[in-house]
């Protein structure tokens, strides 16, 4: 029922000028992520490019492609920030070569520790030659998270090694950790642009959280609101873009001029911009020399890019492979979020020289002395706690969450009790999960029932089964979520459907009116009431309003055989019971003359009481399953309970 894809994962393209990424994407996909005339004029990749493939498997695999020339490594650091997996590329002609390597030192600083190395060119040269230069890929892969990262030799003119370097990319996927989601989506934009008929489009990789239709939105830095009219991934629409998908959302209330890359998509009050950043710092080995206290570097995170000063908290400079805290004053207002990592270069010469994580966002500028520094190790530091919550990102055990952060068993207990007193984490079921994937849950549930109000005002609301299976509940789970959604007054039960307190269920006028002349018909002779298609030709009574009726509790549908006013099954059931109290058993005939009904009503009625679990079938008969008093306790109850039955 809802239209929620699942998260579509992004594998970025990084390698030297020239050595064949975009005409193997090209090849992969069938779509020239080279969109610009420019680009096409000169052959080479000058800004980012996007493309997308069906994997073996069935899922589709978007491409972020980057350049390879050093002049545009800034749109390179643009596209490669959020993406699963790296398609990291060498021509097999030319080996490892200087942006081969500085790509490398990026995807190292900004986390990116899975991929597949695809060797291209292959047609220009021999075996010996192409061993050699696996050899010489494998040496610059050592020590690094992608030094066992699968090698694939292929051809893109021959068309050869495509399917096995596909099947390497879904492999690698495959063990790729799920999408962070908060429940605070951001959408670091890439590309902003306007289509005729729509207005201002934006493009990026969504973090953190999803973002539907009708949501609205700040634009950040400046927090100009809009609401998103429109979203797609791969050219599809979408009702809800899930976090780690390739996204563009069509803006209404924002200008093409309002927004550019670098700002950030997010939800009115759940990201601040920032010009302070305490980082620690770690300067790549082949950084050309020191940083400086208070050297001018340019930083790059998310889609941004900002000069600033490093203010270096410990020390006056730090080495070349060396790592040290610093807080980064930029020159401009950035959206970022703690956790979020970084990369800075060096303006002139332009060089990468180091990059760490975000890891406080102090609104004041940091002191330079030791209890600074200690602070932010503390903060930093993980606890037993952080550790625990770390784990419960999706709804876990105890005792699989603390086997995942590795925590002894005396560590766990008190770390799940600290972590449950101070509401980071949330029961669940059998299970615990942070509060802020609780959060993701409970969003995800209202916006299910949002949705079904939307598109079924008829209706109660949701279906509960469908809710659970589209969250990917167990029961238990589900059933806890639900009962704490309801106890917050954020949700209410109506029978098995899931609806949003404020939701009314509303009968248009001429609803009414053939409602009530449908009643008339049914009331005449309430045991023989006439058949739903009469009900529909005779009254206007359809499905639709059927199904609304029945979930009001007006009236009771019995399969699609048969609709009776709820007196009616209450009568028939009493009938029914008095006379198995009496008798011990009833016959269908004789059930038919008690009641005053027909053989083909009484057949579903009394299946309706075998399925409410008063009755069961013994022989040709009916024998009564329960004590008499709970029988007529459950009579009295069954009738309010929705429509199709336990
Ligand atoms: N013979 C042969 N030539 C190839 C192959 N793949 C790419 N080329 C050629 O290599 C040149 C560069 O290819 P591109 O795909 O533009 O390289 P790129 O890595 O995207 O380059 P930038 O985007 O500028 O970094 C083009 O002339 C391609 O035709 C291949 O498998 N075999
Ligand atoms: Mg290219």
């Amino acid at each position: 029922m809802t239209s929620e894809a699942s998260a579509i994962r992004v594998v970025g393209t990084a390698g030297h000028v020239d050595h064949g990424k975009s005409t193997l994407l090209t090849a992969l996909t069938g779509i020239d992520p080279d969109r610009l005339r420019e680009e096409r004029e000169r052959g080479m990749t000058i800004d980012l490019g996007f493309a997308w493939v069906k994997l073996p498997g069935g899922a589709d695999v978007g491409f972020v492609d980057v350049p390879g020339h050093q002049d545009f490594i800034r749109n390179m650091l643009a596209g490669i920030g959020s993406i699963d997996a790296v398609l990291l590329v060498v021509a097999a002609d030319e080996g490892v070569m200087p942006q081969t390597r500085e790509h490398l030192a990026i995807l190292g600083l900004l986390g990116i520790d899975r991929g597949v190395i695809a060797l291209t060119k292959r047609d220009l040269v021999d075996d010996e030659w192409a061993a050699l230069a696996v050899t010489d890929v494998r040496g610059a892969l050592r020590g690094t998270a992608l030094a066992d990262a699968p090698l694939v030799e292929v051809s893109a003119t021959e068309r050869r090694g495509l399917d096995e370097l596909l099947r390497a990319l879904e492999r690698v996927l495959g063990d790729a950790p799920t999408r962070r989601d908060v429940g605070r989506p951001r959408l670091p934009v890439d590309r902003s642009f306007t289509m005729a008929g729509f207005g201002t489009v934006v493009t990026g990789t969504l973090l953190d959280g999803s973002l539907a239709v009708g949501d609205e939105v700040a634009v950040l830095p400046g927090g100009i609101h809009g609401r998103i009219r429109g979203l797609q991934t791969h050219r599809r629409s979408l009702e809800v873009a899930r976090p780690g998908s390739r996204v563009a959302a069509n803006l209404s209330g924002v200008d093409k001029e309002a927004v550019s890359r670098g700002m950030v998509l997010a939800r009115p009050g759940s990201l601040e911009t920032t010009t302070l950043a305490a980082v620690r710092l770690t300067l790549l080995p082949s950084a050309s020399g020191a940083l400086e206290h208070d050297e001018e570097v340019k930083v790059h995170v998310g889609t941004a890019e900002t000069m600033a000063r490093a203010a270096l908290l410990e020390g006056a400079a730090i080495a070349p492979g060396e790592t040290g805290w610093a807080q980064l004053r930029f020159a401009t207002r950035v959206a970022v979020a703690v956790g979020d990592r970084l990369v800075i270069r060096r303006p002139s010469p332009s060089e990468t020289i180091g990059g760490g994580a975000v890891a406080d966002l102090a609104t004041a500028r940091l002191r330079r002395r030791a209890e600074t520094v200690a602070a932010l190790e503390r903060r930093t530091a993980p606890s037993a706690a952080s550790r625990l919550l770390a784990s419960l990102d999706v709804p876990r055990t105890p005792g699989e969450a603390a086997q995942r952060s590795g925590l002894a068993p005396d560590e766990r207990d008190s770390a799940m009790g600290e972590v449950v007193a101070d509401g980071r984490a949330v029961p669940l079921g059998d299970a615990l999960v942070s509060r802020d994937a609780f959060e993701a849950l409970a969003t995800h549930v209202l916006r299910i029932c949002a949705q079904a109000h939307r598109k079924t005002p008829l209706r109660a609301g949701a279906s509960r089964e469908e809710a659970r299976s589209a969250l990917g509940l167990s029961a238990k789970r589900f059933g806890a979520l639900i009962a704490r959604l309801v106890a917050d007054r954020r949700l209410v039960e109506r029978g098995s459907a899931l609806a949003l307190p404020e939701h009314q269920p509303q009968l248009s006028e001429d609803q009414e009116r053939r409602w009530l002349s449908a009643r008339t018909a049914l009331a005449r002779d309430p045991l023989q009431p006439p058949s739903p298609t009469q009900l529909e030709s005779e009254h206007g009574l359809d499905r639709e309003l059927v199904a609304a009726l029945a979930e009001r509790g007006d009236i009771v549908r019995l399969g699609t055989e048969a609709v009776f006013l709820p007196d009616a099954v209450t009568h028939f059931a009493r009938v029914v019971v008095d006379e198995l109290v009496a008798s011990g058993s009833i016959t269908v005939a004789r059930a038919r003359d008690l009641s005053g009904s027909s053989r083909k009503h009484v057949l579903p009625l009394l299946q309706f009481l075998d399925d409410r679990g008063l009755t069961r079938r013994h022989g040709d008969d009916r024998i009564l399953v329960l004590t008499p008093d709970t029988a007529r306790e459950r009579i009295a109850s069954f009738t309010h309970q929705g429509e199709d039955g336990p």
